[in-house]
């Protein structure tokens, strides 16, 4: 009976770390009785995109395709390069188009859940429509509650988030700590960070990919009304599980090397938005390779793979660097199917830029994390330093030291070889190299084998 069974329209926005808890999210509604919808923005910014949610709407039939072509943008209006939150902007300012797409819909959607990056606009827009909205947050709740009390901390302070910012119930996120872009409100994802974190009260509810094991603070901060008031409620629904494994050459391949691999070898992946000076890639790679443990390694070299310019793994490592390590390591560009690879029986631990899906997948695995943070919201200082150790999840869990983890996440993150910690900043999006994004190659060798 349709009268009685929701209709849900999932509303993304791009990059695997927004599009992978929709899908996942999706896939656990259309198994439970519920019709779902999934909207498909024009073009995608990566392969990657593409080809998962392609891969998606084959492996779920009865999901129903809206698709979305995003209006043009002028970039130089904006004052950014960053492809992904150049997306973010062209999918906020498509909101005038939904009510034509989900009129399409059928039977009526009884709900939205959107996007946190697009909230600001999309949310209004569904609330026009009379549905109900849920807010999709792809971070921790730590990250929520600074994204939910940004607008009062900009109103008493006037200005971006220049020193600690203390959240009422939630602790202190250290300057040190505070993603770079909302340091300077010229940055187009500061404005975005900002009117999103204003939307929240219009939202219905608020999901996070989380466990309330994990963030029981932040949460009971954030649900109380201490970090801002007209909070909805907030509902940690994490772990979310892998919707599908995608097949092909990207994950067969690896998993082959992987079967004939000892237990405790390292896979090494920095995310999909991550692209690494060549620099710091050759240095990571003489590190890898004097740890002697067997390494599976994704290298990327630009913030998306559909760019231009292809530079291949021997222009990047060098031939005499990949005759070198050919019987102890796999090195692939861009991208692999991870879920497969990191319940693999051979990967006893994972070198990380901590990316939250990243972690969260991480634990669920049981893999333990070297921390590398490179921006955003993944660093992982705590006011009063050092580290705590996780409960542990599935028996060999350590997370590595994120804000989400206050006070538990046993922190193990490279040194810089400057001394200071992960890096922090657009150098690492940018492509644009900074001593101290350079992990010396002897720190690398030494955590890892301390780590496994
Ligand atoms: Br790279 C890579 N294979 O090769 P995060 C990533 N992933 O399956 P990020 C692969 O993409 P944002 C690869 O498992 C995770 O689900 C990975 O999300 C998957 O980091 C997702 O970890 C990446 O949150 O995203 O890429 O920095 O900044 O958007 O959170």
């Amino acid at each position: 009976d349709c009268r009685r069974t929701p209709h849900i329209v999932f509303l993304p926005s791009s990059g695997m770390g927004h599009l992978n808890p929709f899908l996942r999210l999706a896939a656990q509604l259309s198994a439970r009785d519920c019709r779902v919808s999934l909207l498909t923005t024009h073009p995608t910014v990566s392969a990657a995109e593409e080809r998962h949610v392609d891969a998606f709407f084959a492996a779920f039939t009865g999901v129903r395709r809206l698709d979305l072509h995003l209006p043009l943008l002028d970039p130089s209006e904006l004052n950014s390069t960053d492809p992904f939150w150049l997306r973010f902007e062209s999918i906020r300012r498509s909101a005038h188009l939904l009510p034509r797409v989900l009129a399409d819909a059928s039977p009526p959607v009884s709900a939205a859940i959107v996007d946190i990056s697009v909230a600001s606009s999309y949310l209004p827009a569904v609330a026009e429509m009379g549905l109900l909205s849920y807010v999709l947050f792809t971070s921790s709740a730590a990250m929520l509650a600074l994204c939910a009390y940004f607008p009062t901390y900009f109103a008493m302070k006037n200005t971006f988030g220049v020193g600690d910012i203390d959240i009422p119930g939630a602790g202190r996120v250290p300057k040190s700590s505070v993603p770079m872009p909302l340091r300077d409100p010229n940055q187009l994802f500061a404005k975005q960070f900002l009117e999103n974190g204003q939307a929240l009260p219009k939202a219905n509810g608020i999901l996070v990919n989380t466990l309330h094991a994990w963030e029981a603070e932040a949460l009971a901060a954030l649900n109380e009304g201490k970090v801002a008031p007209d909070m909805p409620p907030v509902l940690a629904i994490g772990p979310l599980l892998p919707a599908m494994s995608v097949e092909g050459e990207s994950v067969s391949a690896p998993l082959a090397w992987l079967d004939r691999q000892p237990d405790r070898s390292v896979y090494v992946s920095f995310g999909n938005r991550t692209g690494m000076p060549a620099e710091q890639i050759r240095e990571l790679g003489i590190g890898l390779e004097r740890s002697g443990l067997r390494f599976l390694w994704v290298v990327k070299s630009k913030v998306v793979d559909r760019a231009e310019v292809e530079v291949g793994l021997e222009e990047l490592l060098g031939k005499e660097y990949l005759a070198k390590i050919k019987d102890r390591g796999m090195v692939v560009k861009d991208w692999v199917e991870q879920v497969d690879i990191r319940r693999h029986r051979a990967v006893g631990g994972f070198l990380s830029h901590c990316g939250w899906n990243s972690v969260v997948e991480a634990a669920l695995y049981g893999v333990r994390i070297l921390g590398w943070p490179m921006g955003g919201d993944q660093r992982g200082e705590r006011s009063g330093g050092g580290a705590g150790r996780t409960g542990d999840l599935g028996g060999r869990v350590e997370l590595a030291g994120r804000r989400a983890n206050k006070g538990r996440g046993d922190k193990r993150a490279v040194e810089g070889s400057d001394g200071r910690g992960g890096a922090e900043g657009d150098g690492s999006r940018s492509g644009r190299c900074r001593r101290n994004l350079l992990p010396s190659a002897n720190a690398l060798r030494r955590e890892l084998k301390a780590l496994i």
